[in-house]
């Protein structure tokens, strides 16, 4: 063989090699073409699995909001941005007592609100005198933002900041200078801080002091992050995570992660993945099923956007000290749990220091209070130590072994099954628990959950998602047997994790 020859074949080889691997990799975006049939559509919906940065952010649960700045003592909720920077002292400010006291209550992440609407910077940017170095704080030596991200550090939590893209302060605003303005403040923030998990981008756009709206520059906002910090998510105006609709704390009974990308103003038509492209959001993020079969059946492109639920403890974002007594009971905080978290969110819930610049006692209890109703609720899986069986399932005690890294699945394609139970003795419960391993997709699309009386099988619960985790409470139950039927899915389904619990 000649030489030219063995180098043509070595470079065809390759390239079937690359097309293949291509091919095989999983993405958080894939192409829909003229010729893909219904069918062909809804196995690549089936096949769209999160990036890493999203998989890590799922799989936090919850995470924490902290607003404070200007308003926590104007006693307002959207500053103007005529604000006098000496008006903000905390005297106590700790930090670490906010995360010590959302780490003892579960969370994962906080986010620190670097910047609100009126443009107080909560760090000494350099490119502002609107910031806490102009304050009597410290003697205008002080860096809230430097002292969570050392908090964060210190009890080994996720960080992210919000920083807010309208601005009421900047004379810049409404001009091009101001995203570079805006540029070089997520630089400082990106650069001086260490890791940051998560970039919070709100939605509103006002005018800024002279009138004028801005176009902000969201490409080149992305490209900083994903230069600086590479493993944040980019969240609400941003490509990683979606906004879930509401401001409640409550998401939807069907919220499917993978979904239209003609909703999204992007770049990314023609991209593999997602990983180094960015969109920002636009249209409907607000109906009751934004990924079902008749939401993806035209689509051009379908992406890994899963929902965010961001609610406060309070009535308001910002302290407010006539609202000590309106902060959320833990039971109501319970039932925003079962709402978003139990339906594939991940809870962002905002608790804002006060004025001294300390979590308030009230919203502290509130907060432990809501964690022992948790631990009592999910301490015993009534299913432990269940005998499973499946005929067309594998690995079937992997949805008893509490790693959510072993799955259940089906034999051949089956996109349905029925897991069924039987209890170490009779058993009474009122919650189910179901997790899908997202990184292999998310697939379910109608399930039936049923308990034997010793007669018959009755009905307990029915529903249709159930992506990273699915949450499910009932009238209590007593009985012996139990099953899971998957009716419906859009490829093998997955079942990563599956308990039964009693609410204390
Ligand atoms: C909204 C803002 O206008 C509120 O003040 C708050 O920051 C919330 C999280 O987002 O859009």
């Amino acid at each position: 063989m000649s030489k030219k020859i063995v180098i043509t074949s070595l470079f065809l080889l390759s390239i079937s090699y690359c097309l293949k691997a291509q091919n095989d990799v999983k993405n958080n975006f894939v192409n829909i073409l003229s010729s893909d049939t219904p069918a062909d559509i809804i196995r690549k919906a089936a096949n769209v699995t999160p990036s890493p940065r999203q998989l890590r952010w799922q799989e936090l649960e919850l995470t924490a909001f902290f607003h404070i700045g200007m308003n926590t003592f104007t006693g307002r909720e959207w500053g103007d941005g005529k604000e006098d920077p000496k008006l903000f002292n905390p005297t106590a400010l700790d930090a670490r007592q906010w995360v010590r006291t959302v780490k003892a209550a579960g969370f994962k992440q906080v986010i620190i609100t670097a910047k609100h609407h009126d443009g107080f910077c909560l760090w000494p940017s350099k490119y502002t005198e609107h910031s806490v170095k102009n304050s009597p704080w410290k003697n205008g030596q002080g860096d809230v933002v430097k002292e969570v991200a050392a908090a964060c550090r210190e009890y080994k939590i996720g960080f992210g900041i919000y920083l807010s893209p309208w601005d009421r302060n900047s004379p810049l605003y409404g001009t091009d200078a101001y995203n570079d303005y805006f540029v070089n403040q997520l630089t400082e923030l990106l650069t001086q801080y260490g890791r940051v998990d998560e970039v919070w981008f709100d939605g509103a756009n006002g005018e800024g002091p002279n009138g004028k709206k801005q176009e902000y520059d969201f490409d080149r906002w992305y490209k900083v992050i994903r230069k600086l910090q590479p493993s944040a998510v980019i969240a609400i105006m941003g490509p990683d995570v979606r906004w879930v609709g509401t401001e409640t704390g409550y998401g939807r009974e069907t919220e499917w992660s993978v979904v239209p990308a003609n909703n999204l103003d992007q770049l990314a038509v023609t991209a593999k993945s997602q990983h180094d492209i960015t969109f920002k959001p636009k249209g409907d993020m607000r109906g009751d099923d934004l990924g079902g079969r008749d939401k993806i059946k035209n689509a051009t492109g379908l992406v890994w956007y899963p929902a965010e639920a961001d609610v406060s403890i309070r009535p308001g974002w910002f302290f407010h000290a006539e609202e000590n007594d309106k902060v959320k009971s833990p039971e109501k905080l319970m039932d925003i749990y079962y709402n978003s978290v139990g339906r594939n969110c991940v809870l962002l819930l905002n608790i804002p220091p006060d004025k001294e610049g300390l979590l308030n006692a009230s919203d502290v209890k509130a907060l432990q209070g809501w964690k022992k109703l948790r631990d009592e609720t999910f301490k015993i899986n009534q299913l432990k130590d269940a005998a499973v069986e499946c005929n067309n399932g594998v690995n079937l005690k992997s949805i008893l072994d509490d790693d959510y890294n072993t799955w259940f699945t089906t034999r051949n394609k089956d996109t349905s099954a029925v897991i069924t139970l039987n209890l170490k003795g009779s058993k009474t419960f009122d919650v189910l628990l179901l997790q899908e391993n997202i990184s292999i997709g998310q697939r379910v699309e109608k399930f039936t959950f049923e308990y034997w009386d010793g007669k018959q099988w009755e009905k307990a619960i029915e529903g249709t998602t159930i992506g990273y985790k699915r949450l499910l409470r009932f009238s209590p139950i007593t009985a012996n047997k139990v099953r899971l039927i998957i009716q419906s899915s859009r490829l093998n389904p997955t079942i990563a994790t599956m308990g039964l619990y009693k609410q204390s």
